[in-house]
């Protein structure tokens, strides 16, 4: 047994330059510390994130939730066993006692979950992936790389959010990571002779956010890079559209075109027909579940179809989801939810039904790379970090390479 002693909760700031929560959980003199991202296009059932709602930071202070860290949260926990994460997971639900983190919040539940692990890991001298996955951890994920921004990460027109690069053929993380950064600088090229200097611009995830006006666009100019590259049979195409933010009363807004989610659907069909298209994330908006369905049963056996927002990591939503046939393929964002406990459900929920997952940042991010460690606990052979450009998003990516390299011949790369 190693006895919580401490902790500590701090307000840092986040990728965007937003506040976030910092949390450090001490055992005697050792220390585990971890901080929370945060989403800028959130489902509405996703977890609480509390927020102050006063004149600092706009608003966006975090004081609250860390008050509820040090007021509530630090009585309970000082004395407990660190080793025993599902203990503490349960005891920040049930001290919460809402169905969506509301009292607490997310964040403060997420950060004190995090640090909990990690200290535990440290204490047991065991690399973060092996203590929370076990002695069979050893997938390491393709990385989607999100290399064209636009909808709410953006300050471009694009209405699709993410337009992301899957090197599958990769031989290992290491080699995919490579052919990542080099379609990406590629397409920096490629956007610098179209569309001007402006075109390189990055927007939240470390992607270009290029001035494009017509949906295809951003699939002419990746198409062009990755073959420029030579990697056509290795490197294929995914896409968030994160369609709740352009949805509503029942229509879709694509480059400034409204239509029903029937015409969308043709949209897609055309795109995954015309290229190397292997996923498509939140197609339709989260209260569209018709919609869901309609797309995983016409593209569910070519491709995968994952929800986002429609599920936010819940595991009740995702058991919805399979039930229903409202897609294939589960996101996985730990703070959706607010702890590590109830995302290895949520994993475990969709790979039973032989889901796939895909683990992800958020569009705010730290330099805290726990999703690297917890995609290969999970063995969910996918993560999302956006570009690979950006500390907040490479540090994830980096961190794989190290995994890579402790696991040695263990180690299998993708699905
Ligand atoms: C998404 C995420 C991460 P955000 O929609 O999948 O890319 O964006 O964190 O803004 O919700
Ligand atoms: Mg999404």
């Amino acid at each position: 047994m190693f006895e919580i002693t401490e902790v500590q909760a701090r307000e840092i700031l986040d990728s965007r330059g937003n506040p976030t929560i910092e949390v450090e959980i001490f055992a005697g003199e050792y220390m585990g510390r971890a901080s929370v991202p945060s989403g800028a296009s959130t489902g509405k059932r996703e977890a609480v994130e509390l927020r102050d709602g006063d004149e600092r930071f706009h608003g966006k202070g975090v004081r609250k939730a860390i008050e509820n860290i040090e007021r509530h949260i630090a009585p309970r926990l000082i004395g407990m066993d660190v080793l025993q994460q599902r203990k503490i997971d349960l005891m920040l639900i049930a001290l919460d006692g809402t169905p969506n983190k509301s009292k607490l919040g997310a964040n403060a539940t997420l950060g004190v979950s995090l640090a909990a692990a990690r200290l535990a890991s440290y204490l047991l001298e065991m690399p973060l992936y092996k203590y929370l996955g076990g002695t069979n951890a050893h997938v390491l994920p393709v990385p989607f790389m999100n290399v064209i921004n636009g909808g709410a990460h953006a300050g471009n027109e694009l209405s699709i959010q993410e337009h992301m690069i899957a090197p599958v053929g990769a031989e290992n993380v290491r080699e995919a990571i490579r052919m990542g950064s080099e379609v990406y600088h590629q397409l920096k090229s490629v956007l610098k002779k179209k569309y001007g200097p402006n075109a390189i611009n990055v927007g939240d995830e470390g992607g270009f956010a290029p001035p494009m006006k017509d949906i295809e666009e951003p699939f002419e100019a990746i198409t062009q890079a990755i073959d420029e590259m030579g990697y056509s049979d290795r490197v294929k195409i995914a896409i968030d559209s994160a369609a709740s933010g352009f949805y509503s009363d029942g229509r879709y807004t694509v480059q400034g075109k409204e239509m029903s989610a029937g015409e969308l659907m043709d949209i897609y069909e055309e795109l995954v027909n015309k290229y190397p298209i292997i996923l498509l994330e939140d197609p339709f908006a989260e209260d569209d579940w018709n919609a869901f369905m309609d797309i995983t049963s016409k593209l569910g056996k070519r491709i995968e179809i994952v929800g986002d927002d429609i599920f936010v990591t819940n595991p009740e939503l995702i058991r919805q989801g399979i039930e229903k046939k409202a897609a294939n393929a589960a996101l996985i964002k730990l703070n959706q939810i607010g702890t590590v406990t109830e995302t290895i459900e949520a994993v475990t929920v969709a790979q039973r039904a032989g889901w796939k997952t895909l683990v992800s940042h958020r569009s705010g991010e730290t330099a805290d790379d726990f999703i690297a460690d917890f995609a290969v606990a999970m063995n969910t052979g996918q993560i999302k970090s956006g570009a690979p450009c950006r500390v907040d998003r490479v540090e994830k990516y980096n961190q794989l390479m190290r995994i890579e390299e402790e696991l040695k011949e263990t180690a299998e790369y993708g699905y």
